[in-house]
């Protein structure tokens, strides 16, 4: 295990001590449950994540309890949530009306924090109404389509997937017949989309930058729910692999593919990316968040220093597959959407510098300015992994830093 002392404020350590459980503390793994070789609940959180939130808002210890109390307001973790669906397709295009995506987006990621808020608080309402949502969609959606079908099918998904993994794992009131009903709707309605490598007459340009690592991440996290290793391992080798969206769409000095369209697709990206390297962290393939010299990292800091107003260098002959469709390639990065902050930052922090003891000087000035990492601001609902100050933040020494 490898101990990480600095940049920790000193009483955030000894609190730990008082409140960290045993088998925690210690990095005992053997409570976990493991299926086809995977470790459950583990997607974006493992027990020991889900145990450092508890614990951390139990007893009233920052950052974990003010986060939760934030989160908590958050109409979408309440337990009287009222679904905006199900329905049975959902729509997505570019242009005219995109039916069923702003509900799907809604539900899921209210099913998430209902899961997060039931580990939490141990209110068996919340693992409820996350039932609720999972069954009622399962049991209902027959069809995601649209141009952009790609993008809410990886994204809700994204964020379905990882509700679930947390309520099959911690509570035992979902009946297994509906999580097979579940399981089936994400194999079979969720995957192919979001999956898709090859052009169709309606999407003739999939799974091109922040398209392609939103579905990376979710073939990814699809695996790990599904126990498909084959299909977890398909996931990672387009994140390393497929031109028009692997790690090397962000250059050596951080500038991302994206950075002369604007900067929101940046992050979209950049936090697609960090999910799927903490997925495959959590399942013991340690090596996403590290490649290419730890890229991830400085396309983050690139990222976050243009967009708290300052000037960075700019390759124009760097720029994404399909560019031309979208106004591209671009002579400058672009000023659009600048110092909108996605909730994308703690999870990279969290890895690079509060486990490895690196420094992210920038991504650390975004994250101190947002004070509470929470949902996205600008709307765009299930995008990211939301509420990072709660899931994802970490203190020297725990377990998770066993690598
Ligand atoms: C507070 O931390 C202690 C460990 O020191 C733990 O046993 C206890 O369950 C925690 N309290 C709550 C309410 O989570
Ligand atoms: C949670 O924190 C965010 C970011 O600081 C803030 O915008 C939001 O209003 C807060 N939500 C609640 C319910 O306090
Ligand atoms: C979405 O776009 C397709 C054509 O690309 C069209 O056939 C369909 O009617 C559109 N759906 C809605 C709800 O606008
Ligand atoms: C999506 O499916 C619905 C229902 O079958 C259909 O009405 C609509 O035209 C489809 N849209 C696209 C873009 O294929
Ligand atoms: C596992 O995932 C692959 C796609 O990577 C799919 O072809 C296969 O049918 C899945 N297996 C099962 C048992 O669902
Ligand atoms: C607005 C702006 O900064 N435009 C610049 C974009 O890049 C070209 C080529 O480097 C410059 O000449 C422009 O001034």
């Amino acid at each position: 295990m490898k101990l990480v002392m600095h940049l920790i404020p000193s009483i955030v350590h000894l609190t730990l001590l008082t409140w960290m459980p045993t088998a925690l503390a210690k990095g005992n793994h053997q409570k976990f449950h493991r299926k086809e070789g995977f470790v459950h609940p583990g997607i974006l959180s493992l027990q020991e994540d889900l145990d450092r939130m508890k614990y951390g808002v139990g007893n009233q210890t920052d950052p974990w309890y003010s986060a939760s109390l934030n989160m908590s307001g958050d109409p979408l973790a309440s337990s009287s949530y009222k679904l905006r669906g199900p329905f049975t397709t959902v729509t997505r295009n570019n242009t005219g009306g995109s039916p069923g995506t702003t509900e799907l987006s809604h539900d899921a990621v209210a099913s998430l924090l209902n899961a997060l808020m039931y580990y939490i608080t141990g209110e068996v309402v919340h693992a409820e109404k996350s039932i609720e949502i999972f069954n009622d969609w399962a049991n209902t959606l027959k069809l995601i389509n649209g141009t952009d079908a790609q993008l809410v099918a990886a994204l809700a998904g994204t964020q379905f997937v990882n509700a679930a993994e947390i309520i099959r794992y911690t509570y035992s009131g979902w009946a297994q017949p509906d999580i097979s009903t579940f399981e089936d709707m994400i194999l079979n309605i969720f995957y192919p989309p979001a999956s898709r490598t090859t052009p169709t007459a309606v999407d003739p340009h999939p799974f091109q930058a922040n398209w392609g690592t939103s579905g990376e991440t979710a073939i990814v996290a699809f695996g790990v729910f599904l126990n498909n290793r084959t299909m977890y391992k398909e996931g990672l080798k387009l994140y390393k692999t497929y031109e028009c969206a692997n790690i090397n769409t962000i250059n050596l000095f951080g500038q991302n593919c994206e950075s002369g369209r604007d900067q929101t697709h940046v992050q979209l990206g950049l936090g697609n990316m960090a999910e799927l390297c903490q997925t495959a962290h959590n399942q013991g393939d340690y090596s996403y968040w590290d490649l290419l010299s730890k890229r991830l990292m400085t396309g983050y800091e690139y990222t976050a220093e243009y967009n708290l107003g300052n000037e960075v260098e700019y390759d124009a002959n760097f720029y994404r597959c399909g560019a031309n469709l979208l106004g591209g390639p671009w002579a400058n990065i672009s000023a659009i959407d600048r110092g909108e902050f996605r909730p994308i930052h703690q999870i990279a922090y969290s890895y690079y510098v509060q486990v490895q003891g690196l420094e992210m000087p920038w991504a650390e000035k975004v994250l101190k300015q947002l004070h509470i990492e929470a949902n996205d601001n600008y709307n765009n609902m299930a995008d990211s992994a939301c509420y990072g100050t709660l899931r994802f933040s970490r203190v020297a020494g725990d377990a998770w830093a066993r690598k």
